[in-house]
């Protein structure tokens, strides 16, 4: 499993945390993912389309075998098992999966862009990025995550909700 990939989890509808939770074990159970560390969770003002209920927004660092086009295509199964529909671009949504990073990789395709265009501009993915990996290079910016989080500036936006200090938490590997 040698390659390394970051995902943000996001969830505004219905209960937000089970949704979060579902990802994860979705991920959890592909043959071809092992989740190496899980971020606390965060609960987060909404960016893009302002109308709408507060996120719920984590990241997790996992190790696979996959190729980028194999992860979207189970991110993409794992949002439509959650009945993601999102007739409104940056609208309300019960789980969003977003690939981040992939190793170090940039990624120019039709429907996949890494590192994700946006990320380095948004607090909900920076801050639980940073508690899981600080001196993570960014690829697009040859900067840390930690020296992006410094010149941030809707970190008030984003606030702790449920604490994490590492994968077992979360009833992920309950059996
Ligand atoms: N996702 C969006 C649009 N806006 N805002 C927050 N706070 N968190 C998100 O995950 C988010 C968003 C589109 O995917
Ligand atoms: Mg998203
Ligand atoms: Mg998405």
């Amino acid at each position: 499993m040698s390659n390394i990939a970051y995902i943000g989890l996001g969830s505004n509808m219905g209960i937000r945390e089970d949704y979060l939770l579902l990802g994860l074990k979705a991920l959890n159970n592909e043959n071809g993912i092992e989740i190496k560390s899980v971020s606390s969770i965060y609960e987060t003002d909404p960016v893009g389309y302002l109308d709408q209920q507060d996120f719920l927004n984590m990241v997790v660092e996992v190790s696979t075998t996959y190729k980028p086009e194999q992860l979207l295509e189970i991110t993409q199964k794992i949002e439509s098992k959650a009945k993601k529909n999102t007739p409104v671009r940056w609208g309300p949504r019960t789980l969003d999966l977003d690939i981040l990073l992939y190793n170090q990789e940039n990624i120019k395709m039709d429907d996949l862009l890494i590192p994700h265009p946006r990320m380095s501009e948004r607090s909900f993915v920076i801050i639980p990025l940073m508690e899981l990996n600080p001196q993570l290079m960014l690829p697009h910016e040859q900067e840390t995550v930690s020296e992006i989080y410094r010149r941030l500036t809707d970190k008030e936006g984003v606030r702790l909700w449920k604490t994490n200090n590492g994968v077992g938490e979360y009833g992920l590997f309950e059996s």
